[in-house]
């Protein structure tokens, strides 16, 4: 089926957790495509351009990379139940700027450290090249798990302190994307071993509040080869993309432009803009593979600019 959803995405991943708790919350059905942890992903960047993080959402011709711009589609497709709660909306989004940040960076370090033995044996040098690292030996590694641990726990205590009033929720009485984004975090603590689960022990509090975001569960989800998601794209025609809304500064429509994540995993991703507003920003670029598609970014947090012809 053309519309149906198809999640790019691999288990141990936190934000493709993030996106399945998200679609389990929404009460979605979709498509799991499994792709490769470490780069290349030969079947994923023909839908993509170059973009090779995780996760990616597929609508037929239309991809979503980021999973702040897939949880706002996810929104569009089925508005209830909200994750843009009226009033606590900003909250949300601050809060989850935070934990994606300041709070994950460390957590990664930490937990990826303690568990190297578990890791397929790729990974780090995978992920020092994607952020433009030298590669690490695993001493370094380590060290730099047992030297994060502070600025874990000194921020799991943030985590409490945001509870202590008794909310339910991470940024007040409703649902925000600030839940998600804390959970997943939070989640890859124990994600590939147990040996830090004690982290939690002391919070009873953000027990409940994680058995809580793991009751919205993944929806109901079947697999699918990642060869019939190719098809699905080549088959279906990109949806028109709704009206912009740029400021002056940006590029035309129909320009060519480049766009790249502006922290890590920046590889460039060229195309016309079709869309530019102040949440999204998209590009029609035409695959060898797949034919036409749009690949959809999130305005905030990619360095867009035009192509000097
Ligand atoms: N801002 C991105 C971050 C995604 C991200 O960093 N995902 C990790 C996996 S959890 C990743 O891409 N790692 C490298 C890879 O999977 O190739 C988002 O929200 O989707």
């Amino acid at each position: 089926m053309a519309n149906e959803l198809i999640l790019h995405n691999y288990d141990f991943s936190n934000y493709a957790e993030k996106a399945r708790l998200a679609l389990g919350y929404k009460g979605l059905s979709w498509r799991s495509v499994i792709i490769p942890p470490v780069a290349p992903k030969p079947d994923l960047t023909p839908l993509t351009g170059g973009y090779r993080r995780t996760p990616v959402l597929q609508i037929g011709a239309d991809i979503y990379c980021d999973t702040k711009l897939i949880l706002r589609q996810l929104e569009r497709l089925q508005s209830h139940p909200t994750l843009y709660p009226n009033g606590y909306t900003a909250l949300g989004d601050a809060i989850a700027f935070w934990a994606e940040h300041q709070l994950f960076r460390p957590m990664s370090l930490y937990v990826s450290g303690t568990n190297l033995d578990l890791l397929p044996g790729d990974l780090q040098a995978d992920r020092s090249r994607m952020r433009g690292l030298p590669i690490p030996s695993e001493d370094t590694v380590r060290r730099a798990a047992r030297r994060n641990a502070p600025a874990v726990r000194i921020q799991i205590a943030r985590v409490d302190a945001l509870l202590a009033d008794g909310r339910d929720w991470i940024a007040g009485p409703s649902v925000t994307v600030g839940d998600f984004a804390v959970y997943h975090a939070l989640w890859f603590i124990t994600a590939r071993s147990y040996r830090l689960a004690d982290e939690l022990a002391p919070y009873p509090r953000i027990r409940d509040w994680m058995e809580r975001m793991r009751a919205f569960g993944h929806g109901i989800v079947v697999a699918m080869e990642a060869t019939e998601a190719l098809d699905v794209a080549r088959n279906a025609i990109p949806e028109t993309p709704r009206v912009s809304d740029r400021f002056d500064e940006d590029p035309e429509l129909g320009t060519f432009v480049r766009i790249r994540a502006d922290d890590y995993g920046r590889d460039a991703i060229e195309g016309e803009l079709v869309l530019i507003d102040s949440e999204e920003i998209a590009l029609r670029r035409t695959d060898n593979t797949v034919g036409d598609v749009v690949v959809h970014f999130p305005r905030l947090g990619y360095d867009l600019r035009a192509q000097v012809p």
